[in-house]
């Protein structure tokens, strides 16, 4: 057992979807992960609801002003002392269009596409169960 209490950072993404697509993002040079492709989102601040977060990233890295869906998945990943629980949110209206504010790239992808991107390792892990969630409802 560990003596050190492990750190969480509470993360909240949002799987936009346009058609039988979802929306993903290239990670910027200089932060964590650089050149990865990820779900917009990031960290939930203190004294915000994960529903308020995301509004508030969505907002900061597309420039939309999102109607937050359901909660679809959760994934945890640590590294070292340090872990990372990410919540996904399905997001099916929005207004205005998503522009790269924050990526270098946006790209809308079928979900299958998702396997052949680098993507990272916390969704990689459950990226069958993400999959799953983006296909259509019979
Ligand atoms: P960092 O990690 O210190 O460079 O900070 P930021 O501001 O680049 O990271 P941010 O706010 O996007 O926080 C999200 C953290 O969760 C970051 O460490 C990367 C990790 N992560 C893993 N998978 C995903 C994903 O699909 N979307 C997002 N947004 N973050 C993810």
């Amino acid at each position: 057992m560990s003596l050190k209490r492990p750190t969480w950072i509470p993360v909240v993404t949002g799987l936009l979807r346009k058609g039988s697509k979802v929306l993903v993002g290239q990670r910027p040079a200089g932060h964590s992960l650089a050149g990865q492709w990820e779900f917009p989102g990031g960290k939930i601040e203190r004294n915000e609801t994960p529903e308020q977060a995301l509004v508030r990233e969505l907002q900061e890295e597309l420039g939309i002003n999102a109607d937050v869906g359901q909660l679809k998945l959760a994934s945890s990943h640590s590294f070292g002392d340090t872990g990372i629980v990410i919540l996904f949110y399905e997001i099916l209206f929005w207004k205005g269009e998503p522009k790269a504010v924050h990526h270098m790239e946006l790209r809308w992808v079928e979900p299958q596409e998702l396997k052949t991107l680098h993507i990272p390792e916390a969704n990689r892990k459950i990226l069958d169960r993400i999959i799953e969630q983006l296909q259509p409802v019979p």
